[in-house]
């Protein structure tokens, strides 16, 4: 059963719901293999700018390709959804207070795509999402479109397929063409079709499989990533007790050929490595004992920089505290789950009465969430340093490596990032 077989023809127009972070690149690289692409996001301003050949987040290099293909027409945002032959859902799935996903936004995208389904169209979900999400996905479709059926051998079948976003922020240009693609479908020909797809854009190697491989492919990699920085970040708890430089004892045990050690930080920010692992804890609560537990390793560090924060104000009797960085990782604007901004929002909040010095080199202004503090100021790095007894580095961003590390003669300084080591 082949997709000549079925007669299922080549992919003229695909259709997006959802221009995020991901959904919009992906849009902008279908567009620019030549298909024809409708954009689709329920916020108006954001589909305007991007019908304006506007960015509406920053992503290093991709404003030429998004003008281009918006000029040659080959992309057109919109707030309603348009019949294609393809969809691509890359909608936010967020997870609920027990950890389970919220299906909120994937049913509403899909009760949005039902009404414009033809026979033989494919459906493929990228949100990252725990097993067994696009069989519900499909289900809320079909519920919907009670003619359509998910049995490849119906004249009147519905494709259905979960292929997860891989690319990282701020190299998305590089990756989106160049990272291999895993590709589950219900069935094969689902898989096949949706392979066709992703091959117009993309050069990578397509990996196939189920969908609910494919599903756990994804939050696999993200918890592989999660559970090597919480042990690095527990090997950076238990160096400090035992009087142990951590940076220099990850960098002696990665010289052996088999040990590469992530870096310890003040934690794990941004919406995917601290989030996607709990979809696998709420899937297997009781055997997901690891993953759960780098989890609480890595979300309580904050608590312990606040309290080396504390240990070096308490021993200087600072009245002024220099923060580097607030967002979530180096050398980007992104503040999403950030612990180095949750930190000086604590810091901010446990002492109204001394002043607390952010340098981000990345932002212009600070976000709301320390705007609501008076004491809390946005200032260049070198002021921030000279004006405080206490130096917190919390994201080790480029211009921050240049400063003469003679500025920190003096200082007491945590180092969360081993920027100075
Ligand atoms: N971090 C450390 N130590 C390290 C590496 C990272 O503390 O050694 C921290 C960062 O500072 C940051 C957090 O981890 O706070 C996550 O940063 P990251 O660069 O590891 O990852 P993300 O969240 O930007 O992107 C990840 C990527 N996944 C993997 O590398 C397995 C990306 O490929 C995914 O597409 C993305 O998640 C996603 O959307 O799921």
């Amino acid at each position: 059963m082949s997709i000549e077989e079925k007669q299922l023809g080549p992919i003229n127009k695909v259709c997006v719901v959802g221009l995020g972070y991901i959904g919009l690149p992906t849009a902008a690289f279908i567009a620019d293999s030549g298909i024809s692409v409708v954009g689709v996001d329920i916020n108006e301003r954001h589909v305007e700018k991007i019908n304006n050949g506007e960015m509406p987040f920053f992503e290093p290099g991709f404003e030429a390709l998004l003008k281009s293909v918006v000029a040659d027409g080959h992309l057109k945002a919109d707030t309603e959804v348009a019949e294609a032959d393809a969809f691509i859902v890359a909608v936010p799935t967020p997870f609920n207070d027990d950890y389970s996903v919220n299906m909120s936004y994937i049913e509403a995208a899909a009760k949005n795509i039902a009404p414009v389904l033809r026979p033989g169209a494919l459906v493929v979900l990228e949100s990252t999402s725990p097993p067994g999400t696009t069989e519900k996905m499909a289900e809320i479709l079909l519920a919907e479109r009670p003619d359509l059926s998910t049995d490849p051998e119906s004249a009147n079948r519905l494709l259905v397929a979960h292929c997860p976003e891989r690319v990282l922020p701020g190299k998305i240009m590089e990756e989106m063409a160049a990272n291999d693609r895993v590709i589950g479908g219900l069935n094969p020909l689902s898989t096949d079709r949706a392979k066709q797809l992703y091959s117009s854009f993309c050069n990578g190697e397509m990996l196939l499989t189920n969908a609910t491989t494919a599903e756990m492919a994804k939050l696999t990699e993200n918890s592989f990533r999660d559970v090597n920085i919480a042990f690095a970040n527990e090997l950076s708890i238990i160096s400090d007790k035992l009087g142990i430089d951590v940076w220099e004892l990850i960098e002696l045990a990665n010289h052996h050929p088999r040990v590469n050690i992530l870096n310890p930080g003040p934690g794990v920010g941004g919406h995917c490595i601290a989030v996607d692992p709990w979809f696998i804890v709420s899937s297997a609560q009781e055997e997901a004992k690891l993953i759960r537990t780098a989890r609480e390793v890595n979300d309580g560090k904050p608590a312990y920089v606040i309290a080396k924060i504390t240990e070096a104000v308490e021993a200087e009797g600072a009245d002024s505290i220099a923060a580097l960085g607030i967002a979530f990782k180096p050398d980007i604007d992104d503040l999403r789950e950030s612990p180095a901004l949750s930190i000086v929002q604590q810091m901010a909040e446990k002492w109204p009465e001394k002043n607390i010095l952010v340098a981000e080199p990345n932002v212009n202004e600070l976000p709301e969430s320390l705007t609501a503090y008076q004491n809390v100021q946005l200032v260049d790095a070198s002021h921030a340093i000279s004006s405080s007894p206490v130096v917190a580095v919390l994201v080790d961003h480029t211009p921050f490596k240049s400063l003469e590390k003679s500025v920190l003669e003096g200082k007491n300084v945590v180092d969360t990032r081993g920027m100075w080591s």
